[in-house]
């Protein structure tokens, strides 16, 4: 009964999706430890480094946690799919980032969830968005928002798969829901269209090969074999979900905070951006995380993926940055210039 009342008032705070999962451990971690072992996480220490045994069990981050009430916000756009646009002097970045950094909204969602839940009956609660060491997409399953597919990510029927999970961990005792069944069937349209065969049979992600890893994570140089396939992604990719036939009808975010606008900027003039421009542009994006010198690295090796010859001015100039990092991989650029 408290269960559906708790659902309600998530759709009443803004969220699309909800559900209940209880707060134990799931048996999920032992294939994230796997994962971990095969090296799939890269070089992302905050998965692999002491705070990683918290994963197991939710009631290590609230000792009284019972239930996880688990949420989806959709962030989609009417704009077209990173497969439909082929304006090689733009630079495409993923379509989780093109409005406000989505840690506040979710955040924000779910204070006023645990608020007004409050003036019902007392409890104590922890907000989980993203960096907590939770594994989202194992308890948004439980929880029914959806099964986790081929690609990795959590789709749901209705919604397809952009959407972002958050979680509030209560000490309530709730009625959870039940998974849905997995709907990838025979497809392989995801694993087909990686332009770096980083989906690996069985729902594995090896994020080495991850362009998403590349240009949001990783802190170095992008290994050499995979930076043309990288193309024009700037920042995140997003094919291994344009591609899937549950995002072809997926419906678009109301808020104008999910409001696209990063949508494809000219590379030329991201290339030219200074240090404080790049913060004042993205300053309440997500895209802050690639960090000035990893987002001009990247910038640097989609002009060299476009191949086209109008870039060896700025690259050029890129070439000559203080910068090793982004000296290094515009030189690699200018060598594959028509
Ligand atoms: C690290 C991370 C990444 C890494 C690794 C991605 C990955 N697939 O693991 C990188 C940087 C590559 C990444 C990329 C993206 N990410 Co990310 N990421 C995370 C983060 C912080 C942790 C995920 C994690 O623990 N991965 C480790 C693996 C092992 O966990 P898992 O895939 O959840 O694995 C489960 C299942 O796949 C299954 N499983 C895996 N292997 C096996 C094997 C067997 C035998 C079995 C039975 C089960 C099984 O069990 C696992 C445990 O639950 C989560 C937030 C969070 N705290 O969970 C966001 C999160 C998953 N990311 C998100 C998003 C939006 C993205 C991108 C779309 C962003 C973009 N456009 O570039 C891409 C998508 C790429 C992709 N295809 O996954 C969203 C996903 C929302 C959704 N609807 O699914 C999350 C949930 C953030 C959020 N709060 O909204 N991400
Ligand atoms: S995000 Fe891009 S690189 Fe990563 S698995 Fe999906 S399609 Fe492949
Ligand atoms: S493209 Fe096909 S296999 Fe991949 S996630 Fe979508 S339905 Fe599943």
């Amino acid at each position: 009964m408290l269960a559906e009342t708790v659902k309600k008032l998530a759709l009443e705070c803004g969220f699309e999706l909800a559900g209940v999962a209880s707060a134990e451990p799931v048996p999920e971690a032992a294939a994230y430890a796997g994962w971990v072992r095969n090296g799939y996480a890269g070089e992302m220490r905050y998965l692999t480094d002491g705070r990683a045994g918290l994963r197991a069990d939710p009631r290590l981050l609230l000792p009284s946690a019972r239930s996880a009430v688990c949420v989806g916000k959709l962030y989609n756009s009417p704009a077209p799919y990173s497969t439909e646009f082929d304006e090689r002097d733009r630079a495409w970045i993923s379509r989780y980032a093109w409005g406000e950094d989505y840690h506040a909204i979710l955040r924000r969602g779910l204070e006023r969830l645990a608020a007004e839940l409050h003036k019902i009956e007392p409890f104590e609660w922890k907000i989980c968005v993203d960096t907590a060491p939770l594994l989202e997409r194992a308890y948004a399953r439980r929880a029914g928002l959806g099964w986790i597919a081929k690609n990795t990510c959590l789709i749901n029927q209705r919604m397809g798969s952009w959407f972002f999970l958050g979680e509030l961990l209560v000490s309530l005792d709730l009625e959870p829901d039940a998974p849905p069944p997995a709907r990838c069937g025979t497809c392989t349209r995801c694993i087909d269209a990686c332009p770096t065969q980083a989906i690996l049979p069985g729902g594995v992600l090896d994020s080495r090969l991850c362009i998403s890893y590349f240009t949001i994570e990783l802190r170095g140089g992008i290994p050499e074999p995979h930076r043309a396939a990288a193309g024009n992604n700037v920042f995140g990719c997003d094919i291994c979900q344009d591609v899937c036939p549950w995002n072809g009808r997926a419906p678009a975010a109301r808020e104008p905070e999910f409001a696209d606008h990063h949508h494809s900027p000219p590379l030329e003039r991201l290339a030219a951006l200074s240090e404080a421009e790049f913060r004042a542009m993205f300053r309440t994006s997500a895209v802050k995380r690639a960090k000035y010198s990893g987002f001009l690295r990247n910038v640097a090796v989609a002009m060299g993926a476009s191949r086209l010859a109008k870039f060896r001015e700025p690259l050029e100039r890129l070439s000559e940055s203080d910068d090793a990092l982004v000296a290094e991989h515009a030189r690699w650029a200018l060598g594959r210039l028509d």
